[in-house]
């Protein structure tokens, strides 16, 4: 078994933590011109799996997506930038926090629009297939409510039949906005859902970072060996923060603190972090601190993007 680096996934888990804070920080001055969906709690789901693949596989996310593209590679400054509103960001501009994207490094985008990206990524392993890509993956990312989509089962289905080399990541955090998987769903059982349209699925438990990378190796290993299809994995996760926006919602009445608690104690931050010297620790820290206000100046003193812009860059 090929071990993963403790300072690489330390460094990744850290980053995207402290570049979502400081965005919770920032984020009433209004200077963030769009709606922020904070992945705090769930990096481990990201980084686990993002670790796992080469620069050439393709991912595809969701309205939450900052965890997925940073840890995909995805530019930091022009991460921020584009959260201002700024001509240097990702989309210059025009998209923000829901539209990231950094084709690149193989971050094909994200739509605020639940369970759109699943038939681009299965598209996307269609494309690998008939080009003949040997060692290229798509990844498939999506929340528990992506579930709930028509078009969920229809990619299902379709990447099954074509023997497709796509992941798919449910990162379940027992959420859709307010409602619990229970007002949802009969049964919990998403992953014999999956099983059922003819690919191996497996639940991973506990927003464990170390199994979740692992999984996602021998999948890709298996998949790009042709030893295998699509292969489905549903990441049990927590989110900490509120559905949309800066804060929490404990006093909303939908979830309580106490069902927080084991997931605060089970954080893969400090996990990981005590794997590594205090001396190595503090340097990562101390690095990424220094990369995050850099790219907060940048996206402070970014211009805006010009008016004549409005209707560059639209498809329709
Ligand atoms: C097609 C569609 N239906 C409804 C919405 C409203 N909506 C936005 S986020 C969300 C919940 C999705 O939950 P989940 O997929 O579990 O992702 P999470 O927010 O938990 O990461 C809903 C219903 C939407 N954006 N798109
Ligand atoms: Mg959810």
């Amino acid at each position: 078994m090929k071990s993963i680096s403790h300072e690489t996934l330390y460094r990744s888990l850290y980053r995207i933590r402290r570049v979502e804070e400081e965005i919770a920080r920032v984020y009433p001055t209004d200077k963030i011109q769009s709606p922020v969906h904070l992945s705090i709690g769930q990096e481990a789901v990201s980084v686990g799996v993002a670790e796992a693949l080469k620069p050439q596989d393709a991912v595809f996310g969701t309205y939450r997506s900052h965890a997925l593209y940073l840890a995909k590679g995805g530019d930091l400054k022009k991460m921020i930038a584009e959260l201002y509103g700024k001509h240097t960001g990702s989309n210059k501009g025009k998209g923000g926090s829901m539209h990231l994207i950094d084709v690149r490094v193989g971050v094909m985008g994200a739509s605020a629009i639940v369970g759109t990206t699943i038939p681009q990524a299965v598209g996307f392993a269609l494309a690998i297939r008939y080009r003949g890509d040997r060692d290229r993956i798509a990844v498939s990312f999506f929340g528990d409510g992506g579930v709930d989509e028509g078009v969920w089962h229809e990619s299902m289905n379709f990447a099954a039949l074509r023997k497709l080399p796509v992941i798919f990541i449910c990162e379940n955090n027992f959420y859709a906005i307010h409602s619990h998987e229970r007002a949802r769903h009969a049964r919990a059982n998403i992953v014999e859902r999956a099983r059922a349209y003819g690919m191996p699925a497996e639940r991973i438990e506990g927003n464990d970072v170390l199994k979740i990378y692992e999984r996602a190796r021998r999948a890709r290993q298996a998949i790009t060996a042709g030893k295998s299809g699509p292969i489905f994995f549903e990441c049990m996760t927590y989110r900490w923060r509120q559905h949309v926006g800066p804060g929490d919602d404990y006093d909303q009445g939908y979830r309580t603190k106490k069902e927080l608690e084991p997931w605060v104690k089970n954080d893969q931050l400090p996990r990981i972090g005590n794997l590594l010297a205090p001396k190595k620790r503090a340097a990562i820290e101390r690095a990424v601190e220094r990369e995050i206000k850099a790219a907060f100046a940048y996206a402070e003193k970014s211009p805006f993007p010009k008016v004549e812009e409005l209707f560059t860059d639209v498809f329709a």
